[in-house]
């Protein structure tokens, strides 16, 4: 997969990419992440890449031109059709669906902002859609853009090394993650669940998985509102909440 991203701060771009998983998923091959500077494409004396807003108010807006012209040094880097994102938090909400369909694209132009933002002009033109990492402003859409670059790299092919984990993921089936417990010399096995300490797969993955549906139905019910539960995982959950509601020091 080949990631370009049009951003004034294309050190930082490479610089996050470099790094863990993702900076792995690179020297593997499995990802290449390149990074294109609308300054380098501006024409003026100056090298704007920005300008006051029609209408007045406060704040400057990226000017369409350099953004064009360095987008299309971008698309022409490499044959392979590219969809082309603007982060934005007039985009739709990132999820681990939507990076799943990104992830399995052969490659995307990530636009990242500054100011407040492109001018419309370019993004009807340009644009194929929009993502907001969430429902917040920041001064620009490279963090934006390094979230997407990290959920997709580590879902390509290879990336992660114990291939299971992605599929275990929070969200992989609309469902946070379970509490996870591993070595301490100083707590050892104290506060750790006994299933997880029993060698019985069956039932450890049985209290995953109920961990996984009771702290879902407890902090993101509107998640568990849009998964459709089997009989076995009902029961898993039912049982959850009973023990919920009867109280800690109550039953096993
Ligand atoms: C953002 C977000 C975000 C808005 C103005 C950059 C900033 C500035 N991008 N999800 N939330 N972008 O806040 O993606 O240009």
């Amino acid at each position: 997969m080949r990631i370009d991203v049009v951003t004034l701060f294309p050190d930082f771009i490479r610089d996050s990419a470099a790094l863990g998983v993702v900076g792995r998923a690179q020297e593997r091959g499995l990802l290449s992440v390149h990074g294109w500077n609308p300054r380098d494409y501006a024409t003026d004396n100056y090298r704007r890449v920005d300008d006051r807003p029609f209408g007045g108010g406060p704040g400057m807006v990226m000017l369409a031109e350099p953004l064009s012209a360095c987008l299309a040094a971008a698309r022409a880097a490499d044959p392979a059709p590219a969809r082309v994102i603007y982060l934005s938090p007039q985009g739709e909400r990132l999820t681990q669906a939507k990076v799943r369909e990104l992830a399995a694209r052969p490659r995307l132009i990530l636009l990242c902002g500054r100011y407040e933002g492109l001018d419309e002009r370019f993004i009807a033109r340009e644009v194929d859609e929009e993502l907001s990492i969430g429902d917040y402003v920041l001064s620009g859409g490279e963090l934006a853009a390094a979230v997407v670059i990290d959920a997709v790299g580590r879902l390509q092919e290879g990336a992660l090394n114990h291939a299971d984990s992605a599929v275990q993921d929070s969200f992989e089936d609309g469902l946070l993650d379970c509490p996870h417990f591993t070595r301490s010399d100083l707590a050892g096995t104290e506060g750790v669940p006994p299933v997880l300490l029993s060698g019985d797969h069956a039932a450890i993955a049985r209290w995953r998985r109920q961990q996984s549906l009771g702290r879902t139905w407890l902090r993101r019910p509107d998640l568990l509102a849009r998964v459709t539960l089997g009989k076995a995982d009902r029961a898993l959950l039912e049982a959850f909440i009973a023990q919920w509601r009867a109280g800690p020091g109550a039953g096993p």
